[in-house]
């Protein structure tokens, strides 16, 4: 790989990367579990596996000094009264952070601690969010119609501990209330 310095573009606002190297899609499926209203779940599922959210990455050694870099879409949309949201995770190497740049639509970052503090901060253009070390971190998309859209960049050897979250879930949940958006205590929270 090249290790001269290199250019890339993200049109504004929120488009795809001028430099992509791996695109993710990740579908309805690949967040089995981790919507409150299960049935609801069954029922979107069963009717189509639709796309919830799409990575555009750029490819660099996952070795300590690297950075990883990339632009993550969150389409709008709805489990029963929970928004799309992103699987979420902790870092397998948990003392490394991240930072996001908001660059389109609205939504929330939830994330904890190993220990059991939260923390849920709204997104919207132009805001920079920075997950210190030890937080897992999972976005959500409240926009009726548009992406969430960011830019992110954490170390290159953080590493993705995605099992965790799924064996226990995140502990606050996003959802659309009869007032609005709801941040509330996920009741299927299994304490770890
Ligand atoms: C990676 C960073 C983001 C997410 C992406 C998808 O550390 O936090 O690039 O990977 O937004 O989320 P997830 O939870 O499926 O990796
Ligand atoms: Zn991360």
């Amino acid at each position: 790989m090249s290790n001269l310095p290199f250019t890339f573009d993200i049109p504004i606002p929120g488009g795809v990367p001028t430099r992509v190297d791996k695109h993710v899609q990740r579908r309805l499926s690949a967040l089995k579990g981790q919507f409150l209203d299960q049935t609801a779940y069954e029922k979107k599922l069963a009717e189509e596996d639709s796309l919830v959210y799409e990575v555009y990455e750029i490819h660099r050694p996952e070795i300590e000094g690297e950075l990883l870099m990339g632009v993550s879409f969150i389409h709008p949309g709805k489990v029963g009264q929970e928004f799309y949201m992103t699987k979420g995770h902790f870092h397998t190497v948990l003392e490394t952070a991240e930072v996001y740049y908001i660059l389109q639509g609205e939504g929330f970052m939830v994330m904890e601690t190993p220990e059991g503090e939260t923390s849920v901060e709204p997104l919207s253009p132009g805001r920079i969010l920075f997950v210190p070390p030890r937080w897992a971190h999972r976005s959500v998309c409240t926009s009726r119609q548009k992406d969430l859209v960011f830019f992110f960049v954490y170390p290159g050897n953080a590493g993705h501990d995605y099992g965790t979250i799924e064996q226990f879930g995140f502990r606050k949940l996003v959802l659309e209330g009869e007032g609005g958006i709801e941040i509330v205590d996920n009741p299927r929270y299994q304490g770890r």
